[in-house]
């Protein structure tokens, strides 16, 4: 069995990557995989990209917010680390059984698993759901975005996983409402198990 610790939305919070990290080691994982939305926030970019290298992430794909920064998150991160996240993929397959996207399959902007048409988040229906997954047929997909942990089993088998955010896991769209908390998921590939952990961290930590 391949254990996986599966990362979204840092949000450039240094502070918590680091408790998150900490955790990431405690549960011994073979793989650690980032789902975007990396160094885009108000906090700490460069801190952030140069703590990422030291947590061997072996996949990472792009948010959509890795594609708008801030003339000021440009200077903070430096040019490489502006090219790292410029030459991310949009998604990744692993082994032909696992779909990396930080929206859905096709747009990095979806909400995957919840309709929030409402203003409230609410679970897609199984229909909804497949038809954003444009035909991707792997058994389990992994996801972001949303900052909402949440695993949904499809009836077809399929099973979708967001961790939730590590940077920012209180937030309304794009204002962060400020928390004390952030969440890793985990990933038993031969199970497909989710489950979420929720650590506490200080910001003056
Ligand atoms: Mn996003």
């Amino acid at each position: 069995m391949m254990r996986i610790a599966v990362l979204a939305d840092i949000h450039a919070n240094v502070w918590a990557l680091e408790a998150v990290l900490a955790d990431v080691r405690k549960h011994s994982c073979d793989a650690v995989w980032n789902l975007g939305d990396i160094l885009h926030g108000a906090l700490k970019p460069r801190a952030t990209y140069e703590l990422l290298w030291s947590a061997g992430f072996t996949l990472t794909i792009r948010g959509n917010q890795d594609r708008e920064l801030d003339d000021w998150m440009i200077r903070d991160m430096g040019p490489e680390a502006v090219a790292w996240l410029r030459g991310l993929p949009a998604t990744v397959v692993f082994e032909d059984e696992v779909l990396l996207c930080h929206g859905s399959p096709a747009d990095d902007c979806c909400y995957l698993l919840e309709d929030v048409s409402s203003g409230h988040p609410v679970v897609r229906d199984d229909g909804e759901i497949v038809g954003l997954l444009g035909g991707a047929s792997q058994a389990v997909i992994v996801c972001g975005h949303t900052h909402i942990p949440r695993l949904v089993r499809l009836a077809n088998g399929q099973k979708i996983v967001n961790p939730g955010s590590v940077g920012l896991p209180a937030y309304s769209d794009d204002s962060p409402c400020g928390a004390g908390a952030q969440r890793l998921g985990a990933s038993d590939r031969d199970g497909a198990r989710g489950e979420t952990l929720r650590l506490d961290w200080r910001h003056d930590a």
